[in-house]
């Protein structure tokens, strides 16, 4: 759909407004709605002509709207890839149609140069890190073994690859620590739910969760209680993004430490984009600033959550 001043025409919208192509991954998450949010509100406040395509989470609806985006001939073109390989033809592609862009939230691999100006997100492997401190922390006083099952985020896609990574760099100096399962989720509450209720029937020795999104931690929650166990208790969870809802679940003693992401990147991305048109110099990488929340905090915490 076209979204944003006066819904331009084909070609590069009316006059001097800048004409944002966006394809964003899905709407799977309580980040990616409050990502979505703040990108359309971002858009509007800049003044720019946002035509924006939701993926459901497959990335052939992601080449195909970037082609779009080309055949249009729009000034820029943004995307969160939902996952990091395969991207190479259609960024050549827009290279050679001269329109310039920007990568949002999630990373790509490719072996192009100059094929994006600049990566605007989080550092995924640093917050699997500050994830594996807590548990770390946490477990100090012990030496028992650390029984852990992961839910993993989308297969193949940035935030898995380096929440996991990150993560087993911490753990694994202790061997006590032992991930004994590990399945994606693929970042939905449904996922979480019924993956969780896979790892319960078949490990009855369950410490830790360690969910690399809040919905599937949020779901997990519910195969935990519906097994007659009590989260943030019997098994601990340890949970990455900051939605209000997981505030709330830490508030009720059912999350014990999240790894705050913050989605709200609409007024860097869209700062990045007039400069990128304007043919201005942007730094290759910008990384987004965020903390981490324990039970103690959420409490006071929860009514500055934004999302
Ligand atoms: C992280 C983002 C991830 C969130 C999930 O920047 O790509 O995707 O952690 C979302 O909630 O689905």
């Amino acid at each position: 759909e076209s979204e944003g001043a006066g819904g331009g025409a084909e070609g590069g919208g009316g006059g001097d407004t800048i004409v944002l192509g966006f394809s964003q991954v899905g709407a799977e998450s309580g980040w990616r709605t409050a990502n979505t949010k703040s990108i359309k509100q971002s858009a509007e406040d800049a003044g720019f002509e946002l035509r924006f395509s939701d993926a459901q989470q497959q990335q052939e609806n992601q080449i195909q709207a970037i082609r779009s985006f080309i055949q249009q001939g729009v000034d820029v073109i943004a995307f969160s890839p939902v996952v990091e390989s395969g991207w190479d033809t259609v960024l050549v592609e827009a290279r050679a149609a001269d329109i310039p862009v920007v990568l949002t939230d999630r990373a790509v691999e490719t072996d192009e140069d100059d094929v994006y100006e600049t990566f605007l997100g989080s550092d995924f492997v640093e917050e699997g890190r500050k994830a594996g401190r807590w548990l770390v922390d946490e477990y100090a006083d012990s030496d028992e073994e650390v029984r852990i099952v992961e839910l993993q985020g989308t297969t193949g896609s940035a935030p898995a690859n380096d929440r996991r990574d990150g993560f087993a760099e911490i753990i694994g100096e202790d061997d006590k620590f032992e991930v004994i399962a590990s399945q994606d989720g693929d970042f939905t509450r449904s996922g979480g739910q019924e993956v969780m209720q896979a790892f319960l029937s078949s490990h009855d020795d369950i410490d830790v969760l360690y969910a690399h999104n809040d919905d599937m931690a949020l779901g997990a929650i519910e195969s935990i209680e519906a097994a007659g166990l009590e989260p943030g208790e019997d098994i601990k969870i340890i949970s990455v993004d900051g939605i209000k809802d997981a505030f709330q679940a830490m508030a009720d003693g059912k999350i014990n430490v999240v790894v705050e992401c913050n989605p709200l990147l609409g007024p860097q991305l869209m700062d990045l984009v007039e400069k990128v048109h304007a043919g201005e110099e942007v730094p290759e990488r910008v990384k987004v600033e965020e903390g981490v929340f324990t039970q103690d905090q959420a409490e006071e915490e929860l009514p500055n959550r934004k999302y």
